[in-house]
């Protein structure tokens, strides 16, 4: 194979691979008779054996509502539940418990934000302003929201190497822009963008500002005080924890004016046929049953993950994508899309002559999960001129080996199909 470097001279010795893949259950499989190597993480991660027996555990011995019952299951149930919004609060170093609310995902807590702008705080004349790399996740609530409020929505480019136009954001904030929302790293890219830079722009023409975090939350440390920004938010399966869960942290003036989202139980103070009152943070924001077994999954994610040599696992990722970007390189006909100087761990590419589906499709027959698709980023296939793209995407426990064996697949696309 004409790209391959032996994975022996590489390594990274602080960390066993071995034995954290040992946790994860699903990785050990075959898939067409080949072992899985599973590089589909920017769409969801595998769980660790910690975080499914955490569920278990909850559907076993304490399953109950909360916030509703005297009994001591429901007490049980409260109590691992509302742990998990301190086990949350402290990962993203959020001043306080209640500004952390539970969520269905990344997906939830926007259109939860879009929508509490749309009905208070955008009117015509305003703008919001987003970057053309957002998942559609980021783009169409504000769509909603400014359609429904008359205000007006802008994007900031994108430069060819995949890196956010830094003059385009800052050309078009200004006392219009009410919130500028972006993401931290593009699912489609990989670029990780300067949002230090990008708050502070905001901020000083006095925009909120909301971090996309569903690509970043897994592959760094996020300290919400540290960025300053109003809301950040992110989805729990994307973290090694169960679908269905999300977080959105906000800063508590906002929280606390942002108008009610979904409505019903739970989320409120006292209600009369004529009218009702609603709960403070967090509860306002949290109608119905909660997924309390995948928020305590969730809990179970985090644990499991500040159990592990975090530092060592992220540099890992890093050489994981460094060692893919070089081999893929060397593949004749092989474009990637998204050079940005700072990555995260996603490499779009293209094939010449090979359209994405077909090298997804041709991948799992070798055992290898990548995805292939637009990515719910259509902008930015558009903006590359490209249907689509394939992707792989790293995380802690993938290996060299993975690597290379994905390269070698997609060599074999390449000759299959030149
Ligand atoms: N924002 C970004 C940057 C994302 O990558 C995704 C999901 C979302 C928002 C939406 O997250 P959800 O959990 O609410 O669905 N991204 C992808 C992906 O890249 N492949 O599958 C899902």
């Amino acid at each position: 194979m004409t790209a391959s470097v032996s994975a022996q001279t590489i390594s990274t010795p602080t960390v066993d691979i071995d034995a954290l893949r040992a946790q994860f259950p699903t990785l050990h499989q075959e898939v067409h008779g080949h072992p899985l190597v599973y590089l589909d993480n920017a769409a969801t991660t595998q769980k660790p054996r910690a975080v499914i027996d955490a569920i278990s555990h909850y559907y076993e011995h304490d399953n109950a509502n909360v916030h509703r019952g005297v009994h001591s299951l429901s007490e049980r149930a409260t109590q691992r539940m509302e742990n998990v919004r301190n086990t949350v609060q402290r990962f993203i170093n959020a001043p306080a418990p209640e500004q952390i609310i539970f969520t269905r995902g990344t997906t939830d807590s926007i259109n939860l934000i879009a929508h509490g702008f749309a009905r208070a705080f955008l009117k015509p004349g305003d703008e919001v302003l987003i970057t053309g790399m957002e998942h559609h996740a980021n783009i169409v609530p504000w769509q909603q929201a400014c359609e429904l409020s008359g205000a007006t929505l802008l994007h900031a480019a994108i430069l060819d190497n995949g890196e956010l136009d830094l003059d385009d954001f800052q050309r078009k904030l200004s006392s219009r822009t009410r919130i500028a929302a972006f993401t931290h790293v593009s699912n489609a890219l990989g670029t990780i963008n300067p949002i230090e830079k990008l708050i502070g722009w905001a901020r000083a023409v006095g925009a909120a500002v909301l971090i996309d975090g569903a690509q970043a939350i897994a592959h760094a440390p996020v300290d919400v005080q540290k960025l300053d920004c109003d809301f950040y938010v992110f989805s729990g399966h994307k973290l090694y924890g169960p679908t269905g869960t999300g977080v959105l942290y906000g800063k508590r003036e906002w929280l606390d004016k942002l108008p009610v989202y979904q409505t019903g139980g739970d989320m409120i103070r006292e209600v009369r046929l004529e009218g009702s009152t609603f709960a403070g943070i967090p509860h306002k924001f949290e109608a119905g049953t909660p997924h309390i077994a995948g928020i305590i999954g969730l809990g179970a994610a985090i644990d499991f993950l500040h159990a592990q040599p975090w530092a060592a696992l992220i540099e890992h990722e890093q050489q994981l994508l460094a060692h893919a970007t070089k081999l893929a390189r060397n593949i004749p006909g092989l474009q990637i899309i998204g050079e940005a100087a700072h990555k995260a761990c996603v490499l779009s590419f293209t094939l010449e002559n090979v359209h994405p589906h077909d090298i997804g499709t041709f991948l799992d027959f070798e055992g290898v999960a990548v995805r292939a698709g637009h990515h719910c980023a259509m902008p930015v296939m558009h903006r590359f001129d490209v249907p689509a793209t394939a992707r792989a995407s790293f995380a802690i426990y993938n290996t060299f080996d993975e690597v290379e064996k994905f390269i070698n697949a997609v060599e074999s696309v390449r000759k299959t199909f030149a």
